[in-house]
């Protein structure tokens, strides 16, 4: 019987979660990044091998690398572009010469994930990530006011975001603009109101259709460094899954992803699958999603949503939720058995809970949040294992 690997994700040394902490809850791998340094250069063997070699004093593994962040001039095909994209290579070259072998990576325009509020209070006190359709247009059509948005937004949801925008105060704006723009943990930039909007324009000129040539580009040029060294790539999806903000956004649902491996088949070229991502969207059949596409995961991020049908989503307690987790489980444990291999997964977010509530932590990445999600999860697992196999 194969049981999947239990990770969790580490922000490096100055994660107020400890590789001590991440041991106590029970993860044997750690998912991690090399956040120092800048978008688009090499991570050389050096930084990375110090990096590792932490890791594995305290008796963890590096198992999984997230992210080694794509350079946006990569998205848009401009300035330096081939520059990057060489150091890329280099890059994963590096860390399969240092023994890590699966590299996550996203190509959302501009933004990583998105939410409106960050400490969104739940029934039991604990306080989960949230985003709400009113105050994301609040900031779109009134804070931003991002030309050409008026249109593209019906009379009655500009009503609601009016209404919703001359109900808050100074201070909710400036939260707002902050948890909008001034970057989650994990996305690797953070802008003022002017920079953010410059940096919406350089996609003035490109669709859904060139961004997804933009990524077809991209990952036919890593995915053949990546098959000879032996890396998996393991691309994230868009989160939330759909087009935000006029950006483009290209990897929402199976068949986006099916589309990227129609045209790169190269054995490499694999899906980070995130539930919560995936999550959103109640078309989104997320168990049967995972066993069609279960020969390209590689990587798995188990979290949960819960929509309302008005565009408002939380984060849910993992088993809770939208989320199917029983069966996208039993999925997972379906094809790691048929693969013969133990595939990473990680809970993702957690609420902040009991102790956290007072401690400055990453927005999704205290500690005690995950620690009940993972236990939750390997719960789950082992009783889907001993009953199956
Ligand atoms: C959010 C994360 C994302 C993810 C990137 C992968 O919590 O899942 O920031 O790491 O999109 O490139």
């Amino acid at each position: 019987m194969i049981l999947s690997e239990q990770t969790w994700r580490w922000y490096g040394p100055n994660d107020p979660v400890s590789l001590s902490d991440i041991k106590q809850a029970g993860a044997t791998g750690i998912v991690t990044a090399l956040h120092h340094i800048k978008n688009g250069e090499v991570w050389t063997v050096e930084e990375i091998q110090k990096r590792k070699d932490i890791i594995e004093k305290a008796g963890l593994k590096w198992s999984v690398v997230e992210s080694i962040p794509v350079h946006e001039h990569i998205k848009t095909q401009e300035g330096n572009h081939k520059e990057y994209v060489e150091n890329y290579k280099q890059s994963i070259r590096n860390l399969a010469q240092c023994g890590i072998t699966i590299v996550t990576y996203n190509f959302m325009p501009v933004l990583d994930w998105t939410r409106t509020d960050l400490a969104y209070t739940m029934p039991d006190g604990s306080k989960a990530l949230r985003f709400e359709r009113a105050a994301f247009m609040a900031f779109e059509l009134f804070i931003l006011k991002r030309p050409g948005a008026m249109e593209e937004y019906s009379a009655e949801d500009i009503a609601k975001a009016q209404t919703r925008y001359d109900e808050m105060t100074q201070d909710d704006k400036d939260l707002l603009i902050r948890n909008m723009i001034a970057g989650l943990p994990g996305a690797e930039e953070s802008f003022t109101l002017e920079e953010f909007q410059a940096q919406l324009d350089r996609y003035k000129n490109i669709d859904a259709e060139t961004l997804r040539r933009n990524l077809i580009s991209f990952v036919k040029e890593i995915a053949p460094v990546a098959d000879e060294v032996e890396v998996k790539l393991a691309i994230h999806p868009d989160d939330p899954p759909y087009s935000i903000l006029g950006l483009p956004r290209i990897l929402s649902t199976e068949e986006d992803f099916n589309k990227l491996v129609e045209a790169v088949p190269n054995h490499s070229n694999g899906l980070c699958f995130c539930t919560g991502s995936f999550g959103v969207r109640a078309d989104n059949d997320l168990p049967n999603m995972i066993k069609r596409l279960g020969d390209r995961v590689n990587f798995v991020h188990l979290r949960s949503t819960q929509r309302d049908g008005e565009g408002n989503f939380y984060e849910a307690n993992h088993l809770e939720g939208d989320v199917d987790m029983y069966n996208v489980m039993k999925g997972f444990l379906e094809i790691q058995q048929k693969r013969n291999i133990s595939i990473p997964f990680r809970p993702d977010h957690g609420h902040q809970m009991i102790d956290d509530l007072e401690k400055k932590t990453n927005p999704g990445y205290s500690c005690i949040g995950r620690l009940r999600g993972l236990a939750e999860l390997r719960g789950l697992e082992l009783g889907i294992a001993r009953t199956l196999y």
